[in-house]
């Protein structure tokens, strides 16, 4: 990130950043603790859901205020930023809200997902002249794909040519839209690619083949997304919701002099009673615990002044949305679409 995110904050003690957060579900729960009890620098001083218990519950929990109102929680005086964890269809409007306040933001992605409503918070964004908006593309700061970014280029694996994704759910317990697959789940590969390579996109297909038993009429699940970037590089995404057995993440990057995997983790492998094999985790919260908290330190270290630019912008959340929209249209007609780019404002440079 070429600037850091608004400006060291000076607050009543100097020491702390006090976040609000809006969203109690399953993400924002796990984001309220580790700020609370795992993150220095940083304490959760507001609480909004639109399930008012749930927010008292969470904000009893990690010693905040719950609000009943999320843009009370945005202009509290008692909050010095915000972190967006509601609903997708929610995340532009309150990213808006926190740049007509001034309040720094670590939205979780998507930024949205219409290309116009992310463009509207870019827009918003450049017009106030400084950066205030993180994304929560959290894979950024996960250890195993450091170290497969690091092993990319000469002194590695030589120039990337393939990239195969794997990113499997274990369930859709929030209902199971195709169309959402490409918004909410494989935005994490539309993005942690283009970060990966360094480079855009140029086009997108999706195929569709058999789809599992236990997928919805008129939705397709497993997805393939194949990508190709501006430089030739093909980047294949296998999207599978309803994979049951567990949640896992898997890419492999193959390169013109050899190819690097980065897997599921150190998760320990036990061979015991005549059994070898590991724990698969259920869920994104197991398998990122180290990625989330990185990101939430590193988000905080930056508000306070301390730490290095880091993290995705608003661009880049406007950027996988639009990748992401395109892959929606090559969804719905079955061909190749093109992905074209409107230039990135000097303030994302
Ligand atoms: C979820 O919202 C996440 O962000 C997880 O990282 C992703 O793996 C999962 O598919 C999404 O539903």
């Amino acid at each position: 990130m070429g600037r850091t995110i608004g400006h060291p904050l000076h607050h009543n003690d100097g020491m702390t950043i006090r976040v609000g957060l809006i969203g109690a579900g399953n993400i924002g729960t796990s984001h309220a603790r580790d700020l609370a009890f795992a993150v220095s620098g940083a304490a959760v001083s507001a609480v909004f859901d639109a399930d008012a218990e749930r927010a008292h519950d969470l904000a009893s929990e990690v010693g905040a205020i719950p609000f009943a109102r999320a843009d009370d929680l945005i202009g509290s005086p008692d909050v010095d930023a915000v972190l967006i964890a509601s609903p997708d269809d929610a995340h532009a409007e309150q990213a808006l809200a926190c740049l007509a306040a001034g309040k720094p933001t670590l939205c979780e992605k998507p930024l949205a997902p219409e290309e116009s409503d992310a463009l509207r918070v870019v827009e918003a964004e450049v017009a106030g002249g400084r950066r205030l908006i993180m994304m929560g593309f959290m894979r950024r700061f996960d250890p195993g794909y450091s170290s497969l970014k690091a092993e990319l280029g000469a002194s590695g694996i030589g120039e990337p040519l393939i990239v195969n994704n794997i990113h499997r759910n274990m369930s859709a317990p929030y209902g199971l839209a195709s169309e959402r697959t490409l918004t909410n789940m494989v935005i994490h590969e539309f993005d942690i690619n283009r970060w990966l390579l360094d480079e855009e996109y140029a086009s997108v297909q999706v195929l569709t083949g058999r789809s599992g038993p236990y997928t919805p009429d008129g939705e397709r699940d497993p997805l393939l997304v194949i990508l190709q970037t501006t430089s030739g590089v093909l980047v294949e995404i296998e999207a599978f919701v309803n994979a049951r057995y567990g949640y896992e993440v898997i890419c492999r990057v193959t390169g013109s002099e050899g190819s690097a995997v980065m897997g599921d983790g150190s998760y320990v492998t036990r061979s015991a009673r005549g059994h070898r094999g590991q724990a698969v985790p259920e869920l994104w919260l197991g398998r990122f615990a180290d990625a989330y908290r990185l990101q939430l330190q590193s988000w905080i270290d930056q508000l306070s002044g301390r730490g290095r630019p880091a993290g995705a912008s608003a661009w880049d959340g406007y950027v996988a949305t639009i990748v992401a929209n395109r892959a929606i249209q090559a969804l719905r007609s079955g061909v190749r679409i093109g992905v074209d780019l409107p230039e990135r404002p000097p303030l994302y440079t």
